[in-house]
């Protein structure tokens, strides 16, 4: 069982993570709007994720008896100058992320919540793989400058990545069990 206060954090957690869901997405409409269509996409998987690393947090919530709060999320930014501003601000904005995990493995150490402190080591490493994608993109964007040739490959190369929902994440789980 959740004490009030691991809840009430995992909770928070979770609209951090509904936020970051947000913002990339925003971006992936910024792209959209330039027509960088490889780096939009790419900012639409990062959304992807994003949203499963909420729905993961708040499924844990109610598995250890605790409430499930999907709490108001603020708005992200809409324009960024370049795409080097973008993807730094995605560097940044894992790094941040980055701590306020460690916050929270934190508070569930000081509760002595075995359990949570657990579970939230898979945040902890998707972090660590979260800070090294972000930071090798943003340093594709950087070797390719202000060059409209080199940018149009790193466009080109982003567009690769795809995503799927997983397993028992997916929008409409309850489907195949009709
Ligand atoms: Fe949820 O990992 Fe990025 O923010």
């Amino acid at each position: 069982m959740l004490s009030e206060k691991m809840n009430e954090a995992l909770n928070v957690q979770a609209n951090r993570e509904l936020y970051s869901s947000y913002l990339y997405l925003s971006m992936s409409y910024y792209f959209e709007s330039v027509n960088m269509l490889g780096f939009a996409s790419w900012m639409r998987v990062q959304a992807g994720e994003e949203l499963v690393h909420a729905m993961k947090m708040l499924d844990y919530v109610v598995s250890a008896g605790g409430r499930a709060r999907v709490l108001a999320v603020e708005g992200p930014r809409v324009f960024w100058a370049s795409p080097k501003e973008a993807f730094g601000q995605v560097w940044d904005h894992e790094r941040a992320v980055t701590g306020l995990i460690h916050s929270l493995v934190g508070v569930a150490e000081a509760e002595k919540d075995e359990a949570t402190r657990s579970f939230l080591q898979w945040y902890v490493d998707e972090q660590v793989e979260e800070e090294e994608s972000s930071d090798s993109v943003l340093k594709l964007v950087l070797a390719a400058g202000d060059d409209d040739a080199a940018l149009l490959a790193a466009d080109r190369e982003l567009g690769h990545r795809s995503f799927k929902f997983p397993r028992g994440f997916e929008m409409f789980p309850y489907a195949s069990a009709q």
